[in-house]
């Protein structure tokens, strides 16, 4: 029997745009709670508004920094008495910095990757994987990308972050055997989300350039197979999922029309 997702609370990171947000709309059309954190409050407050208006969802927002440990655990902690139990976390803040070559690149981008798209994913699980295991039930959504599985030039730090999250994933699920609790990690080809404006510095016509001429993944795209992973029976668990587009078949391999 599929799982049904009403009344099931359901924590999002990176909830403020791209496949974060496509996953709030989609879980909260079949039932979820949610609580959705990012750095950026007003356009989680404004998904909030929307999700309440339409399916009259349950919302909690959370202005939280991933990179930062006290914040995470105390936003866990300090969650409201009918919102500590979680139910679904999807693990997906998470960014890139610049296309530079591994022996000229800022530091600074290193640490944001590194602090965000790996400490930033472990804070959290660290903060939430604990009162799953405690209340018999649970499933871990990590998003890592088809870059942790083959990297490109200029792009090491940011595949050595998703290689990080595809391991971290795998350990949890090694951790967690002999508990109710699932982990899926899905890594996705191309999305056009605001990825690459942020992976630029908001460099918006190399942004585009990154899908011209093909069709990428959407965000809904992604969050249909999300949605698919948590609704499978509680004996099933999707543990590994390589999404590309059809246009994609390798990060070095893409069909561009003309
Ligand atoms: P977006 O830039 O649209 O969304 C990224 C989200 O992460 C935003 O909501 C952002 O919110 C949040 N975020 C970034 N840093 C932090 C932080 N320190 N603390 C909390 N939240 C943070 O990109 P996507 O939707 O595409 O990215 C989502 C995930 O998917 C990322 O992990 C990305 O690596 C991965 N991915 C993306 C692919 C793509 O091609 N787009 C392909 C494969 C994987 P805010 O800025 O408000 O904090
Ligand atoms: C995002 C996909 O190939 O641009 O993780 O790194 S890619």
């Amino acid at each position: 029997m599929t799982l049904s997702l009403a009344n099931q609370t359901v924590l999002i990171t990176g909830a403020s745009s791209g496949i974060g947000a496509a996953c709030a709309r989609q879980l909260a059309a079949l039932g979820a709670r949610l609580i959705l954190a990012a750095r950026r409050l007003e356009p989680l407050q404004a998904l909030a508004n929307d999700l309440q208006q339409q399916h009259s969802s349950e919302v909690l927002t959370i202005g939280l920094d991933v990179r930062q440990p006290e914040a995470v655990s105390e936003a866990i902690s300090g969650l409201p008495d009918n919102w500590q139990a979680i139910d679904i976390l999807i693990n997906n803040a998470g960014l890139s910095r610049g296309l530079d070559k591994q022996y000229e690149a800022p530091l600074d981008d290193w640490e944001t990757m590194i602090d965000t798209n790996v400490k930033g994913l472990l804070y959290v699980t660290r903060a939430v994987v604990p009162g799953m295991v405690a209340q018999g039930r649970g499933h871990v959504v990590n998003v890592g990308s088809i870059a942790g599985r083959q990297t490109y030039p200029g792009g090491s730090v940011y595949c050595a972050s998703k290689a990080a999250v595809r391991s971290l994933s795998e350990g949890l699920k090694l951790d967690l055997l002999g508990t109710p609790v699932r982990v899926t990690n899905i890594d996705p080809g191309l999305v056009e989300t605001e990825f690459s404006l942020v992976r630029f510095g908001g460099d918006a016509d190399r942004a585009k350039g990154v899908y011209q001429g093909l069709t990428p993944l959407t965000g809904d795209d992604v969050a249909d197979v999300i949605v698919f992973a948590v609704t499978r029976p509680a004996h099933v668990n999707v543990s590994d999922v390589l999404l590309l587009p059809t246009d994609q078949s390798s990060v070095f391999h893409v069909h561009r029309a003309e």
